[in-house]
Parts: structure tokens; C-alpha cells; sequence
């Protein structure tokens, strides 16, 4: 039977409900990958061939370049739409650029855990706007692997079982929570079933923005690139539309969390904009990765 959707099968569509994620692979190839990675060095400072000139264990890039992925990486572009409900419920560009984390040696002084509620770093992204339910700002977190992650070597923990507490975290929260005031180990402390997010270049992991996660040890010292860019939405989610697959996934996921089949949500404030210091901080990195790619050439 058709699936309605463009990319995604009928089982993809239900493991994305109950898991919160669904991985599209081989979106790109190694060498798309390697056009966009291969200043990266450079722009570090670092000397990829001597393990102690790599200062920090892990580094969250500025952006200069962005891709239009509808072209780039149409499968993956495709999935988004169909976990969100259309073209049209998506706020243009959809872009990614070369903001790349980079986990060189995360964690890499002590034995390797498994992920559990204790494991660091566990957030919900979105350090720029006020949460409420329905918040459009994040309308997907997006994992895109520009290298090779393997397991122990610094891959993405997440939570599969997240969206349910933090979806009603923020029922009861109509007034919104700013990205800091989020109670994580309340939240992490309901999860009990935790998902390593490994894989090849090109791998794409399209997950519920609900979805709780955190950056993984990486033991193995083997360098690991990913970015995570958002999806904005045309408009706030939904949850009371008049038919109940009107919904999208990402909508029919918080209503499967709320244990409801209709929802009527209604902010109590504004929306409202956060400048983290992480933007101010890659700002300054920016004007430095400048200058080491301006001495190279
Ligand atoms: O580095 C990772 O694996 C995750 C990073 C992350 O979740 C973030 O920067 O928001
Ligand atoms: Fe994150």
C-alpha cells in the first residue's frame, strides 16, 4: 500500500512516532562531504595529523557557507516535508551550512558509559527563543553526519522516549520556559531508553525537536563531524486541526506524548527571541577562522 508520504515508508512514519527519529541514509556523497569539510583543519588552528595540537576536546563551529538542501540533499529535504506535514508548513530557506561540531576527544580521560539519565549534557535544542508547546522555531532537530561516527567515537546520545515528558512539561507550562530553565533531570530522569546515533557521511538523523540528547565521549579519538540545523516553521504546530491526520508526524507525536488525540493550545506570552552567548562566541571565531583561511591561500 502507498504510504502517502514521498520518502518515508509506512514503518518509518510509526518508528518515527514511537522512537522519535528516523535515520535517511546516503543523503549525500563523501566527496559533497569532502568539498565542505576539507577547510575544516585550517579553520580549527589544528594539525589533523598531530593528536596534541587538538586544544579543545570538542568544537562547536561558526557557519560560512549555507547549502539549499532541497538541492543538495533532496531525500533528506523530502523526509522533513513529510515529517512536517508539507512543503508549504516550512519556513524557506531550509539550509544547512558549515557549522560543524566537532568531537575530537570528548570525555576521552575516562572509562566509556553507556547513555542513562546521569550521562552529561542532556538538553532540548533551541538556545534562541522562548519554548512553548507549539513553538516554531524548532521544528525538527536535525543530525547531519559530514564524517563517518562510530560507536565510542563521540557520536550523539538520544533520548527515544523524551518527547512524551517534555511534550508535557510544556502543556503545563502555557507561559513558556527560556532554553536555561528547562528542569533536564526531571525530564531525563522519565527516559529509560537511549539511542547512539552512529553511522556513515551522508547519514542523516531527522528527529522530534522534543527529543532530548546530549554529545557522546568519544574514546577513540577519531575525529566526528556532524552539524544540527533547525527547521523553522511557516507557523506555529497545531494540535486541534479538524481532522486528526491533518496532523503532521511532529504533531501527531506530541498528541501520541499527551495521551490525547486533539489538543487546544493557546501561549500565555509573547514568543520571544534569546541571543545565547554562543552566537556572540562564534562570532568572535568566525573573524579568527577568517584569518587562518586568508593566511593559507
Ligand atoms: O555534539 C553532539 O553530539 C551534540 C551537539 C548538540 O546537541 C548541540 O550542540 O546542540
Ligand atoms: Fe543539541
Amino acid at each position: 500500500m502507498a504510504s502517502g508520504y514521498q520518502v518515508l515508508t509506512e514503518e518509518q512514519a510509526e518508528h518515527f512516532l514511537a522512537k522519535g527519529f528516523v535515520v535517511i541514509p546516503e543523503c549525500f556523497s563523501v566527496e559533497a562531504a569532502a568539498e565542505l569539510t576539507d577547510t575544516v583543519w585550517t579553520r580549527l588552528g589544528y594539525d589533523h595529523d598531530d593528536a596534541k595540537s587538538w586544544a579543545e576536546p570538542s568544537v562547536h563551529m561558526p557557519t560560512h557557507r549555507h547549502l539549499d538542501v532541497k538541492e543538495f540533499a533532496p531525500k533528506a529535504w523530502l523526509a522533513a516535508c513529510d515529517l512536517l506535514g508539507g512543503e508549504e508548513r516550512i519556513r524557506p530557506p531550509f539550509a544547512w551550512g558549515d557549522g560543524f561540531i566537532v568531537n575530537l576527544w570528548q570525555g576521552a580521560d575516562r572509562p566509556w558509559e553507556p547513555a542513562s539519565p546521569t550521562s552529561p549534557g542532556w538538553h532540548k535544542d533551541g538556545d534562541f527563543f522562548r519554548h512553548f508547546l507549539d513553538s516554531p522555531e524548532q521544528g525538527l532537530l536535525t543530525l547531519v553526519l559530514w564524517s563517518d561516527v562510530r560507536h565510542q567515537g563521540g557520536a550523539t546520545f538520544a533520548a527515544a522516549d523524551s518527547v512524551g515528558p517534555v511534550a508535557r512539561y510544556l502543556a503545563e507550562r502555557p507561559a513558556g520556559v527560556l532554553p536555561l530553565d528547562f528542569d533536564i533531570a526531571h525530564l531525563i530522569g522519565q527516559c529509560s531508553e537511549f539511542v547512539e546515533a552512529t553511522g556513515s557521511v551522508g547519514d542523516v538523523y531527522l528527529l522530534h525537536p522534543f527529543i532530548l540528547h546530549a554529545k557522546a565521549q568519544n574514546i577513540l579519538r577519531v575525529p566526528r563531524l556532524i552539524t544540527n540545523p533547525p527547521v523553522h516553521l511557516a507557523e506555529p504546530m497545531r494540535f486541534d486541526r479538524e481532522r486528526y491526520d491533518d496532523h503532521s508526524l511532529v504533531e501527531k507525536a506530541i498528541l501520541r506524548g499527551l495521551g490525547v488525540e486533539r489538543y487546544e493550545f493557546t501561549p500565555t506570552a509573547p514568543r520571544e527571541k534569546v541571543v545565547p552567548e554562543r552566537v556572540r562566541r562564534q562570532e568572535r571565531m568566525k573573524a579568527d577562522e577568517a584569518r587562518r583561511l586568508a593566511a593559507r591561500s
